[in-house]
């Protein structure tokens, strides 16, 4: 939508930008809490953006090809609440906005994704949503290579603030889409020179514009107050061949007159006063949550006025083939084809058969040759190890910046970057995001990762290289503590398979739920396959499970153990039990999984009353839910070491014959 075929304003740009002023800072106020400088702030940039730019159409806020708009100075999310309440957005009522922050309120302080309609993604981590963006804007090109203009022809708007441009995964955002030319993201940047400390210059004197252009970025710098500007640069925008910044001058808090411009209007209610002298100021003698009657229709209008492209893209796409209507539509819903279990049990049946001594990381890479030759929606990548974390496959070609139609994102020495762009892309919708980096690294990924987990994303890390195993690297590279980190993450799926077969049977479990992020956690040595005879049956499903039960006798200890230690458990309970103690081995790949299993299955499989020993190679939090205090753990207690895998498990006593020893000692 261009500006000349701009809404007829009934009211004022500037009585409609004053309604979003008015509704956030009352919201703030009465909650006694919040932000109204950025909302005051950026009220003019934001009533343009959505009045005369946004594709979108609020009665239908799913549409496939709406524009995506994120909030990456997610502080303000009373600016969102109102453009939503104002453009009509189903359930975001007037008593929704004036009960802002409270307790089962739609309006929550930082609402991330998923409270309401309409909100794409908003940060409360400063800097993760301009990086979020990027994986929308790529996304978008990814749909657009496969189903064509007609159908996929969006753009990514962002208002970020001085914070995010602070955080360092801004650069990793700013430079991948410098690099891979994402023209279709445009980012609106607050430029108010103030954050809560005080002015930005006390910290930061950087040339912002510079350094997006040196990104490889178009850049442009308005008066964020001037309605003209700022369309004639977001007109400018519409066209061009790099993502775009345009710095907004803007006066934090712009209204209150005693207060704007300073950090006083960044995080707290402005006071009655001052609310009352800013309604003066900018002539707004209308009570808190109430908008005249004009100026509300004139917010309906530009609430509906997308209607028309709406209708017009549903019959472009009724004009796809029959075919690749369904296939839209079906990955757009996110569902997997239905075929796709078949191949992931053939692979399994040729591991259990064929018993290969895999890597589990290259047992992944495997499944992943299946995987992507039959789910086309994933989208491959690795953090530059691909060699390493075997995340490429003959499916997934390499995406450049001038060939979208790939499968696999190069997304460079940028964990955090790649990861938030991993969550952007699964929130677009229609493609499933993997990739690859050593699971120590997890640490560069956490901010993005836990946001996987709190807007509920299907994203799936690859993460190998996860213990002392993968030897002379030494301690840097050795994640010790990560897996504890990584399990003590609500919604988050770790998994840690023992062989090919609980590698498929993983990532299986991670594909199929479109609710949860996981972590695929995986050795870098050899390992033998245990999984000897086939099932179609995913004996990971409950995340732990008999491998092997006690022979010759009541079970008198049980051996718990994940990756690349359950052969070491297993062996520790050959010599048990040829020593005459019944002894059984749990692998548990996913914890998360098995304590979301019933009482009763827990105790079966845990051995109640029996001996029990863990053996992992990190450190023992955790594991006392499993073992009680009594029980025994064989692991480490503090970093590693560099030197050959094989040398470290001794060095450190990760060996069969210390849990034996654990066992026995307990008899
Ligand atoms: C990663 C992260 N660090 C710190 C914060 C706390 N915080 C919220 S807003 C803010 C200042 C942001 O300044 P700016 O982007 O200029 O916003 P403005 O003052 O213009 O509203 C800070 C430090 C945060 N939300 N996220």
């Amino acid at each position: 939508m261009s500006s000349s075929e701009a809404v007829k304003d009934v009211a004022s740009h500037a009585d409609m930008a004053n309604a979003i002023r008015f509704l956030s800072a009352d919201a703030v106020q009465k909650a006694k809490s919040g932000h109204p400088g950025m909302p005051m702030g950026m009220a003019d940039v934001a009533t343009v953006l959505f009045s005369k730019f946004l594709k979108f159409d609020a009665a239908n806020p799913d549409w496939a090809d709406r524009d995506r708009f994120v909030l990456s100075a997610g502080h303000g999310s009373m600016l969102l609440y109102s453009l939503l309440h104002l453009c009509g957005y189903d359930g975001m009522s007037i008593e929704e906005v004036s009960n802002f922050r409270q307790l089962g309120a739609k309006t929550a302080g930082h609402p991330e994704y998923g409270h309401a309609a309409g909100i794409e993604m908003t940060t409360g981590p400063l800097g993760q949503g301009i990086a979020t963006a990027v994986g929308f804007a790529l996304a978008e090109r990814l749909q657009n290579a496969r189903y064509g203009d007609q159908v996929v022809d969006h753009k990514t708007y962002v208002i970020a603030g001085d914070g995010c441009l602070m955080e360092g995964i801004s650069q990793e955002a700013i430079s991948m889409a410098g690099n891979l030319k994402l023209s279709k993201l445009i980012v609106l940047w607050d430029d108010n020179d103030i954050c809560i400390d005080g002015p930005t210059n006390m910290t930061v004197n950087d040339d912002q514009l510079a350094r997006f252009k040196a990104s490889n970025w178009n850049t442009m710098s308005v008066d964020g107050h001037d309605p003209v500007a700022i369309a004639a640069a977001l007109e400018k925008a519409q066209t061009s061949d790099k993502p775009t910044l345009i710095g907004c001058k803007t006066i934090i808090g712009r209204g209150a007159p005693n207060k704007q411009g300073t950090s006083a209007t960044h995080g707290a209610p402005l006071g009655d006063d001052e609310l009352a002298a800013a309604r003066a100021e900018m002539g707004w003698p209308h009570e808190p949550f109430v908008v005249p009657a004009d100026i509300k229709d004139s917010w309906a209008i530009v609430g509906q006025q997308g209607q028309a492209a709406h209708q017009g893209w549903q019959q472009r796409l009724d004009q796809l083939s029959a075919d690749q209507r369904s296939e839209f539509e079906r990955v757009t819903s996110g569902k997997l084809p239905s075929d796709w279990m078949n191949a992931v049990n053939a692979h399994k049946k040729m591991c259990s058969e064929e018993q290969p001594k895999w890597a589990t990381r290259v047992a992944s890479g495997e499944i992943l040759k299946v995987l992507t030759d039959v789910i086309p929606e994933m989208i491959g990548g690795s953090a530059d190890l691909t060699g390493s974390v075997n995340t490429k496959t003959p499916s997934t070609e390499s995406i450049t910046a001038t060939d979208f139609t790939g499968r696999y994102m190069h997304y460079g020495v940028r964990e955090h970057g790649m990861a938030a762009a991993m969550n952007g892309i699964a929130l677009h919708g229609g493609l499933v995001p993997y990739s690859g980096t050593f699971l120590v690294f997890a640490d560069y990924m956490k901010g993005a990762m836990r946001l996987s987990s709190l807007m509920n994303q299907r994203v799936i890390y690859v993460l190998t290289h996860d213990s002392i195993g993968l030897g002379e690297d030494g301690p840097t590279h050795q994640a010790v503590e990560t897996l504890a980190m990584l399990r003590g993450l609500p919604n988050f799926n770790v998994f840690r398979p023992c062989d090919p077969v609980e590698v498929a049977e993983c990532w299986a479990l991670a594909l199929d739920n479109s609710d949860t992020p996981s972590g695929m956690v995986l050795t870098r040595q050899g390992l033998p396959t245990l999984r000897t005879s086939h099932t179609n049956e995913n004996l990971s499903a409950k995340g732990g499970y008999i491998l092997a039960e006690a022979e010759g006798g009541d079970r008198v200890a049980t051996i718990l153990a994940t990756g690349s230690e359950v052969s070491i458990a297993m062996q520790a309970r050959e010599r048990l039990q040829s020593e005459g103690t019944p002894t059984a081995v749990v692998s548990m790949p996913c914890w998360e999984l098995f304590d979301a299993q019933d009482e009763a299955y827990q105790q079966k499989v845990l051995g109640q009353g029996t001996i029990r020993v863990a053996v992992e190679a990190a450190i023992r939090m955790g594991w006392d839910k499993y073992v009680r205090s009594h029980g025994g753990f064989v692991g480490m207690d503090g970093f590693g070491a560099s030197a050959p895998a094989g040398q470290l498990y001794e060095h450190f006593g990760i060996t069969a014959d210390n849990v034996v020893n654990q066992v026995k000692s307990r008899i």
